[in-house]
């Protein structure tokens, strides 16, 4: 079957309720998972049906909570493959709406399960949650093609790949006329001292004031890339390419396909504002710009702005610090949890101190120690896989965790942290 077909059997089983019925939509706290919840959320809304949505972060405890409501149907977006057996207790039907790897083989008969990868997709490349969701709000309406501005943000937002059913998506959306595609350098924009000082990917160390190295070249630091010659771009961009050769990082492309939406702009800059809502506990704010509420756009620019300034500060942070190292991975300690991730995949990416040619782990004390950890492609290549050893790790010293190959998470209990490094060492041995 394909995902499109078991799409359809998801849609029928909201056709087959009510209006009045009480749908519940649950969404994952990220980019992904906004953008996904929101397009179910408007293809709801179109097909005439009330709704109440949350965004959630993956606790033990969710399903217990829901329990505990009263609800006709629910529909887990970007969520919910790590409970399905769990979801009996829900009581009513269920629609699950994902891509991340299953926890059961056995799903409840409540639950209809759609997942990218029962359809022969591979659910980190080819469809992401908001994919998915997508394929449910065509099967409602063919109309919902517009939705396709949303589905873009979210794969965006996971670092998916423009592939497989992500292809179709771009396609139809371009097809329609809401979707287009622009060859851009990714340095447009602002000043480019303001641009050299604030990137974040690619981030460029020692630039705290990027004005001496831009006046080296004969640049003047106000200019804005667009404005300058073909010579002056070239001198620029082989300077910046030999800078981050010197971090250790030899692939920045400064050319890069965007996409754009006839409704939200530039859709990566969406993605990002959805990612930052998500970090900053403003997923609401996030569900509003993508339901096109004109207030939105203000408030999430501010909050983007906050999320990149905190960035900004703990990149400066860990640019002076020297992190722990053991055989087979790098760590260091970060306090605000829900930053470690990024700070992990660009410590990795653009400072030379983590750049060992291992995985970089990022932890930080809350209730118990949230560990974050990010790979690059080669690494996967040669079989190392994240999500894997951090579940195995944290799992035998009685925490949680897991993910994809190149980037993953866990929580483990505060007094197990030497036991689990230890661990956790051992099985990137492997
Ligand atoms: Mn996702």
């Amino acid at each position: 079957m394909r995902l499109e077909e078991a799409a359809k059997y998801a849609a029928d089983l909201l056709h087959s309720l009510p209006k009045k019925s009480k749908v519940r939509v649950i969404g994952h706290v990220d980019a992904d998972g906004i953008a996904s919840a929101s397009i179910v959320a408007i293809s709801l809304a179109r097909a005439g049906y009330r709704f109440h949505i949350s965004i959630e972060k993956t606790r033990m405890d969710l399903i217990k909570d829901i329990e505990k409501e009263e609800n006709d149907l629910i529909i887990f977006t970007d969520i919910g493959s790590g409970y399905l057996k769990e979801m009996k207790n829900l009581g009513c039907n269920v629609i699950v709406l994902d891509h991340h790897i299953a926890n059961e083989e056995d799903i409840p008969s409540n639950v209809m399960y759609v997942n990218a990868r029962l359809y022969g997709l591979d659910g980190s490349r080819e469809a992401c949650g908001a994919s998915v969701a997508y394929a449910f709000a065509m099967a409602l309406d063919e109309e919902n093609v517009d939705l396709s501005q949303l589905a873009i943000a979210g794969m965006i937002g996971d670092k998916q790949e423009i592939a497989g059913y992500n292809k179709e998506i771009v396609e139809q959306g371009m097809g329609e006329g809401y979707v287009e595609e622009r060859e851009e350098y990714i340095l447009i924009g602002r000043s480019l001292k303001e641009m050299l000082e604030n990137s974040l990917e690619p981030y460029f160390t020692d630039f705290f004031n990027a004005a001496p190295f831009l006046e080296k070249l004969g640049i003047e630091p106000q200019t804005r890339f667009e404005e300058l010659d073909e010579e002056k771009r070239k001198k620029l961009l082989s300077a910046l390419t030999l800078k981050l050769i010197e971090q250790g990082c030899s692939d920045v492309e400064w050319k890069k396909t965007f996409y754009y939406g006839k409704n939200y702009g530039n859709l990566h800059d969406l993605a990002s504002k959805l990612n930052a809502c998500a970090r900053l506990n403003e997923a609401g704010l996030g569900i509003s710009l993508c339901l096109m509420d004109v207030q939105a756009m203000d408030k999430a620019e501010i909050v983007q702005e906050k999320y990149r300034e905190e960035i900004r500060k703990e990149m400066k942070e860990l640019e002076r610090k020297e992190p722990y190292e053991r055989k087979n991975f790098i760590y260091f300690y970060v306090d605000k949890a829900p930053l470690a991730g990024v700070l992990a995949g660009l410590a990795l990416k653009y400072l030379p101190k983590f750049n060992a040619g291992k995985p970089v782990f990022a932890l930080s004390y809350n209730e118990m120690i949230d560990i974050s950890a990010r790979a690059d492609e080669k690494m996967v290549k040669e079989g190392l896989n994240l999500g894997e050893a951090i579940k195995k790790a944290a799992e035998s010293v009685g925490g949680i965790g897991g993910g994809h190959p190149i980037a993953a998470g866990g929580k483990i209990p505060k007094e197990k942290e030497e036991e689990f490094l230890e661990l956790l060492d051992k099985e990137l041995e492997k």
